[in-house]
């Protein structure tokens, strides 16, 4: 048995791993950075050991600190978490030969699955279902055509080491080639560091499913239910569920124990997920990729099985036999998991919105559970992803479950930043996702979020606004009013026209009604600047395109947000000063759009 395990990670992953450490009777070891000092998970923790400054760089990303720190404390093992350097093969390696252990697969297993070209190899060896694609790194958009003609489009570019969809891009003509492969290849580069892409045939209407295994030292490998992570946004998961509903019990084991084969040919051990696009009215499915980790959305199957799969991990990890023999056990009942980000919805946007949590308060119902990150007082930071927590749900069956969630929704109260609840709220009620016939591309093409409000910080005195006479609209939230200007003809999404504020406390003025800007006489011509330094991680337009005030030109990367940055006025674009994967600072020309006619 383990004594002592440092966590290399933070948020709500670190607090569940930390209690679960508890419970387990292991003393657990905190890091954290410098902006980290009074977080939740370091006031869990037995012990906590500073890494340095707030970058993840400086801190949760910096291989050789967190090895030093778990040496200086006689910790045995560490435990990666999801996310940071948890799938990083060269970390693996390292905990390995410090003589530690790491709570997580080998790292060759690692590296395997990191390149997605050797992880179709390993699942065509093991007879897993996918995809036609490119058997290896393609070298031009004639590659793209060629596949194209031979498959039929649409075809998905996708990063050899990438993973998660960041760096994907989809051709639906020949036409669309050479820019898409040009696209791919600038975003994978800055996601990942390499630019190789592959190619596989897109499905666009398929449920993405994945299966959960897990594998011990003694060569029992298991497959333990699926979840449907279909909904989600710019590769982001909104909401889990578990079991994937509407599967054939024959597909369900099918996939199952082709997940089973896939980690046996690589040698896996710990907990893993098998990602899968289905076609569940026709029975099949395809591999997608092998994520090495244990996953954000793990709970649901947690409720599922009444397991701690952390405990699990744990218990692997000290060369103890698996608790769970057989594969497939019939979860019992359903849950939901809805993630809860600190981001502004309004106009579908998800503006990332850190700041202090004055208040929060978690459901108590029967059958719910939150995995949080944050207390009431706690900061969220700028420098991290912006999730606060996790709201799951359980019940005897999938509308239950759905209403349950509804009601817990309800009753858990944020105050201080916005959150994603009116999204996931807008989500669950919809009837496609009570009727299951949600699917990939459903949330950013058939569901409308656009007409969400945008979250005001302060309540707005409707007296002092006298500045620009504008229609307006109040909501009430809880006991306080807010102020919602409406502008003519377009949703809220015009009222965030304007270059996006940089990460902190939102103002309220930003919300509010402001000067009639360009386009309506005077000036004409509207240079787009950066907000705030990062990278440019796509571009939407090209030059010579009619855009609309408001609309998205681009998306600049920075501390891990995408923030949009939008036409100031409506007109042509004019030119581009910068392209995807560049780094600007704040201030910096991106764009100019001039308006028609000029
Ligand atoms: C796909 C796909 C369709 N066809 N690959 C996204 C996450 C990553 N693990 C793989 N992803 C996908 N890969 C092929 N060949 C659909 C997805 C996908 C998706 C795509 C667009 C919008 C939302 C999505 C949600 C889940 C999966």
């Amino acid at each position: 048995m383990l004594s002592k395990v440092l966590i290399a990670n933070r948020g709500e992953i670190a607090a569940r791993i930390i209690r679960t450490c508890a419970e387990e009777g292991i003393a657990s070891v905190a890091v954290y950075s410098e902006a980290d000092a009074n977080a939740l998970h370091v006031r869990l923790a037995d012990e906590a050991v500073l890494l340095g400054a707030a970058a993840a760089g400086e801190s949760y990303l910096a291989i050789d600190k967190i090895i030093d720190a778990a040496k200086s404390v006689d910790a045995q093992a560490i435990h990666p978490g999801y996310g940071f350097l948890a799938e990083n093969a060269t970390f693996a390696k390292a905990v390995e030969d410090a003589g530690l252990v790491f709570i997580g697969p080998p790292s060759s297993a690692i590296e395997v699955m990191g390149s997605k070209i050797a992880a179709r190899e390993i699942a065509a060896e093991a007879q897993v279902p996918q995809v036609p694609g490119s058997q290896s790194t393609i070298t031009s958009a004639a590659d793209v055509i060629a596949f194209g003609t031979e498959h039929g489009y649409p075809v998905a570019i996708k990063a050899t080491y990438g993973g998660g969809g960041r760096g994907m891009r989809t051709v639906a003509s020949a036409d669309e080639a050479e820019s898409a492969f040009a696209a791919a290849k600038q975003e994978s580069a800055a996601a990942f560091g390499r630019d190789d892409v592959y190619l596989e045939r897109y499905l666009s209407s398929a449920r993405h499913v994945e299966v959960q295994v897990f594998a011990d030292k003694h060569g029992n490998t298991v497959w333990i239910g699926d979840r449907d992570c279909s909904v989600q946004r710019r590769h982001q998961k909104l909401i889990e569920e578990a079991p994937a509903p509407g599967l054939s019990d024959e597909l369900r084991r099918a996939m199952g124990e082709a997940s089973v084969r896939l980690a046996e040919k690589v040698g896996y051990v710990g907990a893993g997920t098998v990602e899968f696009l289905v076609e569940a009215e026709q029975d099949r499915f395809y591999f997608l990729e092998m994520n090495t980790r244990i996953q954000v959305e793990h709970p649901v199957t947690e409720m599922t099985l009444g397991l701690d799969l952390v405990a699990e991990q744990l218990a692997v990890a000290a060369g103890e036999p698996l608790s769970i023999t057989e594969s497939g056990s019939t979860p019992r009942g359903h849950a939901i998991e809805v993630r809860v980000n600190a981001e502004d919805t309004g106009g579908a946007l998800f503006m990332p919105s850190p700041g202090p949590i004055s208040t929060l308060t978690a459901p108590t119902r029967t059958g719910v559970r939150w995995d949080g990150g944050y207390e009431s007082g706690d900061e969220v930071q700028p420098y991290y992803d912006s999730l606060v927590g996790k709201l799951i749900v359980w019940a005897p069956t999938r509308d239950r479950a759905l209403d349950r969630l509804a009601l817990a929704l309800d009753e858990l109260v944020i105050d201080g930043v916005p959150t994603t609840v009116p999204a996931a709220r807008a989500i669950i009620a919809h009837k496609d996702f009570r009727n299951v016939t949600m699917h990939t591309n459903w949330l950013e093409r058939d569901i409308d979020l656009a007409s969400l409000l945008p979250a005001v910080k302060e309540p707005v005195d409707i007296d002092d606004e006298v500045e620009v006479a504008l229609p307006r609209n109040e909501v009430w939230v809880g006991e306080r009013r807010y102020v919602i200007p409406f502008f003519a003809g377009t949703s809220a999404l015009a009222s965030s026209a304007d270059a996006i504020p940089a990460p902190g406390p939102r103002r309220a003025a930003s919300s509010g009604p402001r000067k009639k800007r360009a386009g309506g006489g005077g000036a004409a011509s509207g240079e787009i600047k950066s907000p705030m330094q990062g990278t440019v991680a796509q571009i939407d337009v090209e030059v010579g395109a009619q855009v609309e005030a408001g609309q998205i030109l681009m998306v600049l990367e920075a501390m891990k947000m995408q923030n949009p940055i939008r036409a100031t006025i409506t007109g042509i674009v004019e030119s581009l000063a910068v392209t995807v994967g560049q780094v600007v600072g704040a201030g910096i020309a991106l764009a100019t759009v001039v308006a028609a006619g000029e």
